[in-house]
């Protein structure tokens, strides 16, 4: 596929021939016992056999829309039936979905699709009261399918049809694109291929002991890759458990689910995690279910760590994880020092892990430095982006994470900040660079500057200062998230706090310094 960077020969070949990448594809995930229960999601709770059919015939249907191999899909859908449904579909056929969240409106869907010149966008009718339709109309793609009412659109209902022999893709294709954080101006797509993806589900699901007893419950947007694939739900499905579907990780929604089911996994934040440590004292559902609460996305403080035995009744387990590929996990077994204090160590024996200070020389053992990373699941190259990925990675193919981390004897790693300029607000990552593009947009606004604001329920919440044109008047903090509204922007990016500015503090070279500006509101 044009647009992405392949391994080098010596290190695929490598991956081969120790195991780690197999012939096994992402549409052939569904491997437990074709009358166990594989999916509940609302109202529907499908067997194996159920589900394995249903995605046939969507494959067969999307096959019958002219949909091929190679293409790309932009998919954007809640945690349903519908969501796994597509995404097994367009697997087992070879169009890629391009997995965009929920909460992504217009700029993000829009340049989506342009970028990954998506044959088709597929999307729910509403999500509480945003209906995505006006804006599918106007996208540029050949087939806008709808979950749910589709009015003129096509049904995605109405796209089956009895199934057919599918010429799939080869395990070398990249099965499904992942969105990064972002760290410039517009974000950037992941390719992950077919081997590595199965084999990033199938090492997860080994490490963290999944089972065909397992019962996992979804409250992260399943469209994204620490629910989807850490282990996840295709890390259920390939070793024969079942998954529960639930809208959020909210209380009132994930415990009566969790006791109706006898769930024993769950994947959150950590601001769902000190949610849910709060939430025992005054919810009344059995709970009891839960063996591993994985926690990640965003650190995980040591003392709120300790706190998950004695409060929920379940291990806790730390993740630090990337769209991008490397994944960091404590052990089940691991003392309960290692697994309250660190975020866990490299998920495969095959990734290579270097710490560096700004000359990228490697640090003393257990100093802080900037982790670099590649492996047998860690991408080698964004879709598209080359001069991004000339500072993206070294020249030997080491991916340049941004995050500042301190690697203990053990190979566990504790991340002690970041250095990208990038906000990780309770999990969900903003890029400064793309809200300050947005904020600069705005008629009164002359500059703009974007940082994290350290948060005890969020870790981080985002403050944004501006600096007003001469003779406007400052907009205030409604009027800004208005504002953004209209341009189409996520609502999760949008700032929590404004500070009025007459200049923005610079560092000797002439650079924004975001460390000034965050003292200033400390
Ligand atoms: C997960 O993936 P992304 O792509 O949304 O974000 C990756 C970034 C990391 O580079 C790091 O900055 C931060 O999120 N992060 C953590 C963390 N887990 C992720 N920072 C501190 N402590 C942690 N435990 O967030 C993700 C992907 C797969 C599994 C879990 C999380």
């Amino acid at each position: 596929m044009e647009g992405f960077t392949p391994w080098p020969d010596d290190l695929a070949a490598r991956y081969e021939a120790e195991g780690y990448w197999t012939g096994r594809l992402l549409g052939d995930v569904l491997r437990g016992d074709p009358s166990r229960t594989a999916l509940v999601a609302g109202d529907d709770r499908l067997t194996y056999a159920e589900l394995d059919a249903r995605a046939s015939r969507a494959a067969a249907g999307f096959l019958g829309l002219g949909l091929r191999r190679g293409d790309r899909v932009v998919v954007q859908l809640p945690n349903t039936t519908a969501f796994v449904v597509t995404f097994l579909a367009l697997v087992r056929i070879g169009a890629a979905p391009v997995l965009a969240l929920p909460a992504h409106r217009e700029s993000e869907i829009r340049y989506l699709c342009e970028l990954s010149e998506a044959r088709a966008y597929i999307c729910a009718d509403r999500d509480g009261d945003f209906d995505y339709r006006p804006m599918a109309r106007t996208l540029p793609v050949d087939h806008v399918i709808v979950d749910g009412d589709a009015q003129e659109l096509t049904a995605l209902a109405s796209v089956d049809a009895d199934p057919v022999p599918v010429d799939g893709p080869a395990p070398s294709d990249v099965g499904v694109f992942l969105l990064s954080g972002g760290t410039t101006g517009l974000p950037k797509l992941i390719p992950r291929t077919h081997r590595d993806y199965v084999y990033n589900l199938e090492a997860s699901a080994e490490v963290c002991g999944f089972t065909s007893a397992t019962v996992y419950l979804v409250v992260l947007p399943a469209a994204h890759n620490f629910a989807l694939a850490c282990p996840g739900v295709l890390g259920v499905f390939a070793t024969g458990g079942t998954v529960v579907l639930s809208p959020s990780g909210s209380p009132d929604e994930a415990f009566p689910l969790i006791e109706r089911e006898r769930a024993t996994v769950c994947a959150v934040v950590p601001p769902i995690a000190l949610l849910w440590l709060d939430a025992v004292t005054w919810q009344e559902e059995d709970i009891s279910s839960l063996r591993l609460l994985q926690v990640g996305g965003a650190k995980f403080a040591a003392e709120r760590a300790a706190e998950v035995p004695d409060v929920l009744g379940c291990q806790v387990q730390q993740v630090f994880g990337m769209a991008e590929g490397l994944l960091n996990y404590t052990r089940l077994d691991d003392p309960r020092d290692l697994i309250e204090r660190t975020q866990g160590r490299p998920l495969s024996p095959a990734d290579e892990i270097r710490v560096v200070d700004e000359d990228g020389k490697q640090v003393a053992p257990g100093e802080v430095g900037e982790l670099l990373t590649r492996g047998p699941y860690t991408l080698r190259g964004y879709y598209r982006a080359p001069e991004h990925n000339a500072r993206s990675f070294t020249p030997d193919g080491f991916y340049r994470t941004g995050d500042l981390v301190r690697e203990l004897p053990s190979g566990n790693l504790i991340v002690e900040g970041r250095e990208k300029d990038q906000i990780n607000r309770g999990g969900d990552k903003i890029s400064a660079e793309e809200l300050e593009n947005h904020l600069l947009a705005h008629p009164a606004v002359h500059d703009a500057a974007v940082v994290g604001i350290p948060d005890p329920m969020m870790g981080e919440r985002t403050c944004a200062f501006l600096v007003i044109r001469e003779g406007q008047k400052a907009p205030d903090l409604r009027e800004i998230k208005d504002f953004l509204r209209t341009r189409g922007v996520a609502a999760y990016k949008f700032p929590d706090r404004l500070e009025e500015s007459d200049a923005l503090p610079r560092t000797p070279v002439g650079k924004i310094s975001k460390k000034a500006l965050a003292a200033r509101v400390q």
